[in-house]
């Protein structure tokens, strides 16, 4: 695809840094460039190697920045056309003004993430790749930031594109069954079709089924820490932060807002909150805040459940457990530094099966935090620390284009051993391939496009 305008914008963050940067993509990137920069000392002007000079008010003959600036001849560029880069000083007076004169040159503002939209029309990059370099700017974590750079070179673009060209053997044996019954009056599928849409399907549910940790990856989940007063919720909260954020007294009922930090544990960006503790409220202030809680506790990813080791189970300690029955539950002892109390075989017996053993702690000397990151890490992840090794899916357009193949895969099996013609059959699997481009961008609608690319920043 060719685009007949040039688009320019300013690429570095608003604010004062040492360099900003200029960037301005399409066919009259060089013609800007001859016109604005004068390189010192005056001569070539090559693709692809780094000037030193002045942008010069073409009118005046002022000098309005002294810059580094790149012209790269197309295709060998980041949107594949003729692209400018103009190293300027960072500061937001400076930029603006050699911006206006880039447009008044012949550019016009670029929109929101319209360079990497050309990278990707161009075919520079697919879509999951194009989306990749949007999480690798987004990236909370390094694991997050792993996984996108990984996704970058290609490593969801791939299996993406076996899956294609399964489907399309799979179309060309039943399209090719199509042509023989027109022949000969008998429509036969080869057998091993049906195997082979088997293969398919099953290849498809398990990259559908790396979509809640790729998720997690890219966005970091919601860990509520719940307890009744004065168990440590603050003093946990904390701790995990490793700064006083949340006010902890002997008081109980002292916290009675949320309080919500993202931290880092092991990679995965967790954004815990701090709740007012769960007792039978004593006032409407109190009140307000306990039933807050069981809200939120309803939409958390995963739910801490603090208890103080050193003293007896409580009713309302029984309460939250039973209540939280379906949720992925950490069990957390606290104040592990006083001498034991809590009867951890009644508390087993309160706890569904499948729910990891308690964790001992202390809150207030640190004592089994690392035990404690580690087992919210395996209650959320499921996988090895290491990070993961597979492609994976992180966002939701992703996998709900697989579940549509998926879907139209499952049709056409269904439909050849029910006797369906084949080329209702092959009806379904084009549907299934068409479902499958979605995610590299061959077949994504406008609609889809434009809401991805609206998430970019302006100049990338
Ligand atoms: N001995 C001991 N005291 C703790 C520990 N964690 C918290 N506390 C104390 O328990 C009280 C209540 O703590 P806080 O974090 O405000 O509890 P919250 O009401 O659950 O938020 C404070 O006096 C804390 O110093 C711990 O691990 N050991
Ligand atoms: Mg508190």
């Amino acid at each position: 695809m060719t685009f007949r305008d040039t688009i320019a914008a300013i690429a570095t963050p608003p604010g004062i840094g040492g360099v900003g940067l200029i960037r301005v993509s399409g066919p009259a990137a060089e013609g800007i460039a001859r016109r604005l920069f004068s390189p010192t000392p005056p001569g070539n002007f090559l693709s692809h190697h780094l000037y030193h000079g002045n942008i010069i008010d073409p009118t005046t003959g002022a000098i309005l920045d002294e810059v580094l600036v790149a012209f790269l001849k197309e295709p060998r560029s980041y949107t594949g056309e003729d692209t400018l880069e103009i190293n300027c000083h960072g500061g937001p007076l400076v930029l603006r003004t050699v911006l206006e004169e880039v447009l008044r040159a012949g550019a016009r503002p670029a929109g929101r993430g319209e360079f990497t939209k050309r990278a990707f029309l161009n075919d520079r990059l697919d879509l999951t790749q194009a989306e990749a370099v949007l999480d690798i700017i987004a990236a909370k974590t390094r694991l997050g930031l792993a996984a996108a750079i990984d996704c970058l070179s290609g490593k969801l673009s791939e299996p993406i594109a076996a899956i294609r060209s399964e489907i399309i053997d799979l179309l060309a044996g039943i399209e090719a069954a199509i042509d023989f019954s027109e022949e000969d009056g008998v429509g036969e599928t080869p057998e091993s079709s049906h195997s082979q849409i088997q293969h398919i399907i099953d290849r498809i549910a398990s990259l559908t089924a790396t979509y809640r940790q790729g998720r997690i990856y890219r966005e970091g989940i919601g860990v509520v820490i719940a307890g009744r007063p004065n168990v440590g919720k603050s003093s946990l909260l904390n701790r995990l932060l490793g700064e006083k954020r949340a006010i902890v007294t002997p008081v109980p009922g002292t916290t009675r807002d949320f309080i919500e930090e993202t931290v880092d544990i092991g990679g995965i960006p967790v954004r815990l909150t701090d709740t007012a503790g769960l007792r039978p409220p004593e006032n409407a202030i109190e009140r307000e805040g306990v039933d807050l809680v069981w809200e939120r506790l309803k939409t958390a990813d995963a739910v801490l459940v603090l208890l103080d080791g050193s003293a007896d189970l409580t009713a309302d300690d029984r309460e939250l457990l039973v209540k939280m029955i379906s949720k992925p539950m950490l069990p957390v002892l606290n104040k592990s530094d006083l001498p034991p109390r809590l009867d951890e075989e009644s508390l087993r017996g309160l706890l569904p099966e499948g729910t990891p053993p308690a964790i001992r702690i202390s809150a207030k000397y640190g004592d089994g935090l690392d035990r404690l990151t580690a087992a919210l890490r395996d209650l959320v992840l499921a996988t090895p620390a290491e990070g993961a090794s597979e492609a994976m899916i992180g966002h939701l357009h992703q996998k709900t284009a697989l579940e549509k193949a998926a879907a139209g895969l499952v049709r056409a099996r269904d439909g050849l051993q029910g006797g369906l013609p084949p080329e209702l059959v092959a009806l379904e699997v084009r549907e299934a391939l068409d479902a499958i481009g979605e995610i590299t961008g061959r077949t994504t609608p406008e609609d889809v496009l434009d809401r991805i690319f609206a998430n970019f920043c302006i100049g990338k």
